[in-house]
């Protein structure tokens, strides 16, 4: 095991922050680093807050780093940013809102942009969730933006979800239907303190109320908070507890894990065999030529198609 990783492992801040950036930025070593400390994890209970910008989910991953701190459990926060080649490094320091917590060696908290390369964001942030796991945080909350399809899926990242919605966003209620009221295991209507939120809570639990049609029991929890007031936060953190302690006795959590599994070994592997495509194909140098050729009518682009991949994967067993 590298030093590295014995760091992380022993909980060391500097190391943790050194790991996490090896991974956002893809650096060999990677995959070394992960595998060293895959075995040390599975303790962490990995929490998504998600929700349009501006909802307040940094100012109530805030107070929930608090409650956990209370309880005597190490907390991190991950915020990704699905967008900074664009919104640039402003919108990083507002999402920040958690600086309450900076002399604490018991909290960790860390952006993530999307660099763009391949495996993307997602991939980085298992990987850092992973890190932080290993260095013995017992609560990781990642925060997401997003209402609808994102290039993050939050599901996808973390064992349960809290969706921050606020007053004043029917029309988006509408809209949501479909697919976004799949992502929550906890609404939380955020900004209580503003007028609507009883009418959003409402038709929050009519549209839920369709979903669960007979089995109300089942149906999620609606909470109202108001992050910014620290009103609504004992009842929701009980949710939260009531929810994951549901998760694992039922055996979900189980299998939610290895769903997480089987989309990373797909992922993974569609990766690295774009990669071996690429260098041993040199498919980017060939393309323009293969092109040239079905454009001219030269070669039938299927038939060209497979007899290249057979010719490939022959040669690669040879
Ligand atoms: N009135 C009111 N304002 C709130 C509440 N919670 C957060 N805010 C304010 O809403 C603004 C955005 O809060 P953030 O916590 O940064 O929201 P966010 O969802 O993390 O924002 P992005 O990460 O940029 O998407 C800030 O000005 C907060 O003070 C609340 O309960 N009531
Ligand atoms: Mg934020």
């Amino acid at each position: 095991m590298t030093e590295l990783a014995r760091d992380i492992i022993g909980g060391k801040i500097r190391a943790i922050a050194r790991g996490i950036s090896l991974v956002e930025n893809n650096i060999k070593g990677r995959e070394e680093l992960i595998d060293a400390l895959f075995p040390h994890t599975g303790k962490a209970q990995v929490w998504g807050i998600t929700g349009p910008p501006g909802a307040g989910k940094s100012t109530l991953a805030d107070l929930l780093i608090s409650c956990e701190r209370d309880r005597g459990r190490k907390v991190a926060v991950v915020a990704v940013d699905p967008s900074s080649p664009f919104t640039g490094g402003a919108l990083l320091g507002d999402r920040l809102r958690m600086q309450s917590h900076a002399e604490d060696d018991g909290v960790f908290i860390r952006s993530m942009a999307s660099r763009g390369h391949l495996g993307g964001v997602s991939g980085a942030t298992l990987d850092a969730v992973k890190v932080l796991d290993a260095a013995g945080f017992d609560t990781i909350i990642v925060e997401t933006i997003g209402v609808g399809q994102t290039e993050v899926d939050i599901i996808e990242l973390t064992d349960l979800v809290l969706l921050v919605l606020v007053p004043g966003m029917g029309d988006e209620i509408q809209a949501m239907k479909a697919g976004v009221m799949e992502i929550g295991d906890i609404f939380v209507i955020n900004k209580s303190d503003k007028e609507g939120a009883e009418k959003l809570r409402t038709e929050v639990e009519y549209v839920l109320g369709f979903k669960y049609a007979g089995e109300k029991e089942k149906m999620n929890p609606v909470c109202l908070v108001s992050a910014k007031m620290k009103k609504g936060l004992d009842h929701l953190r009980n949710e939260m507890e009531r929810l994951y302690g549901q998760l694992e006795e039922s055996g979900e959590l189980r299998e939610k894990r290895k769903e997480r599994i089987r989309k990373e070994l797909l992922r993974i592997f569609s990766l690295k065999i774009h990669e071996l495509l690429d260098r041993k194909m040199d498919f980017y140098n060939n393309v323009g030529e293969w092109a040239e050729m079905i454009y001219n009518k030269d070669v039938k682009p299927y038939h060209f198609i497979n007899e290249r991949l057979r010719f490939f994967l022959k040669k690669e067993s040879e």
